[in-house]
């Protein structure tokens, strides 16, 4: 298999040999650099998904990759039956990076929350002395925190839920950004955990009201309740701080990393927390093949230092309000609001003469930019935080003709 395929050989490929639970766009990449991308004919694009936010330090930025491969070439795998020389270097990196007591390291997103999970309800029961089996943990409506069924459990999409029952149990939803409805949930003894995503990605890039998190935060405070934030998409840099939370001085008690603390190079997640809820989970009870792996742990302290080295929290600031400002100005029907905070942005989409947020997606594409719709109206802007202001401009030229191609 080494003649190069075509983008039509790729797409026919993976239509007929993989599962079919995905709905891509027709475009096929083949290369990426920075915050562009090139498919398998040559054509470059700018990538304004950042694969939902992970690639945040730009496309095989190359300090991640040397890192990357110089370990690779050393040592891949160990399990955590043994030490490795790697994993201590990365936790006490990490956890002075964020200032936590503690990191348990994992892979994917979902994994972290679940890992988060876990650790709410086991420090409910040995430490906040909630009766066994019944931990109760606050979620919002429209979450999105991965694909496992326990993950899906506490979803209220049914897309992805429907027909994957039975479910785990032991979850009460309440709206997002909705205070009161957080304070009347609270009133249950049997709460262990509040799990949010400081903005919702899925449901739309929702900012929620200012204040929202803090006085969240402190409610659970006063009912001694564990404030669990996933910021596997809103975390490191995307939003212009470090972390949503620090828009708000919000300090979690557990913290959920994934996506951009690999750079996109490779499946690394984490959860942070002090003793007092880390060390309440022993040997034995929890853990992971690859989690915390000699190449995860250096591929996440070179994307953690990019973060700092390029000033990507700052930039994504910077950029972010030229962004909204310029879809703003565009003068059209289609663009029904602007939303989001640093360079996680979207737009509402009013169809006009039957032409829907998917064509727009299509047109950019054609034009040399790519982005998806979600819920059908809503196109999400994300592109990696290194793109420079120039980039960034050409870019709002791309969108800005895209969508005024359809008046
Ligand atoms: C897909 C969405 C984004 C996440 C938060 C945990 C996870 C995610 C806040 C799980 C994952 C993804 C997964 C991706 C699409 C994507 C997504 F549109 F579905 F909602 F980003 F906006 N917490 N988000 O956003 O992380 O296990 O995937 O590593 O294709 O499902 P994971």
């Amino acid at each position: 298999m080494s003649e190069k395929l075509t983008s039509k050989m790729a797409m026919e490929l993976e239509d007929k040999y993989g599962a079919h639970n995905y709905h891509p766009l027709p475009v096929v990449l083949a290369k990426g650099k920075g915050p562009k991308v090139w498919d398998a004919e040559g054509k470059e694009y700018f990538d304004f998904l950042s694969a939902y936010s992970a690639v945040n330090q730009g496309h095989c930025h190359p300090k991640i990759i040397k890192a990357l491969t110089d370990q690779a070439k050393i040592l891949t795998l160990t399990s955590r039956a043994f030490y490795n020389d790697s994993l201590g270097v990365y936790e006490k990196y990490i956890t002075e990076y964020f200032g936590y007591d503690k990191i348990l390291p994992m892979n994917s997103g979902a994994e972290g929350d679940e890992t988060a999970l876990k650790l709410c309800r086991k420090w409910a029961y040995t430490k906040k002395g909630i009766p066994e089996n019944e931990a109760k943990i606050i979620v919002c409506a429209n979450n999105f925190h991965g694909r496992t069924i326990t993950i899906i459990s506490m979803s209220t999409d049914p897309e992805a839920k429907k027909d994957f029952g039975p479910y785990t149990p032991g979850f009460i939803t309440i709206p997002y950004n909705d205070l009161e409805a957080l304070e009347t949930a609270l009133q249950d003894e049997n709460v262990a955990g509040f799990l949010v995503e400081p903005i919702q990605g899925e449901a739309g890039v929702m900012v929620p009201d200012e204040g929202y998190l803090k006085k969240a935060f402190d409610l659970c405070k006063a009912k001694n309740v564990l404030f669990i934030a996933d910021e596997v998409q809103t975390g490191l840099a995307r939003t212009g701080k470090l972390l949503a939370c620090d828009h708000e001085g919000v300090r979690p008690d557990l913290l959920i990393l994934g996506k951009a603390l690999s750079g996109g190079v490779y499946p690394i997640s984490a959860v942070l927390a002090d003793d007092d809820i880390m060390l309440t989970i022993k040997p034995g009870e929890h853990g992971s093949t690859f989690g915390g792996n000699p190449i995860a742990a250096r591929v996440a302290v070179a994307a953690l230092e990019v973060i700092k080295e390029e000033n990507l929290a700052e930039k994504a600031e910077r950029l972010g309000k030229i962004f909204r400002q310029e879809m703003k100005n565009i003068s059209s029907s289609m663009i029904e609001t602007v939303r989001g905070k640093g360079l996680l942005n979207a737009i509402i989409i009013r169809p006009k003469n039957g032409k829907t947020a998917w064509d727009v997606c299509l047109k950019m594409a054609d034009n040399g930019l790519l982005a998806k719709p979600t819920h059908d109206h809503i196109i999400r802007f994300a592109p990696p935080l290194v793109i420079t202001e120039e980039e960034l401009m050409q870019a709002v030229e791309i969108i800005r003709k895209s969508i005024l191609s359809f008046e």
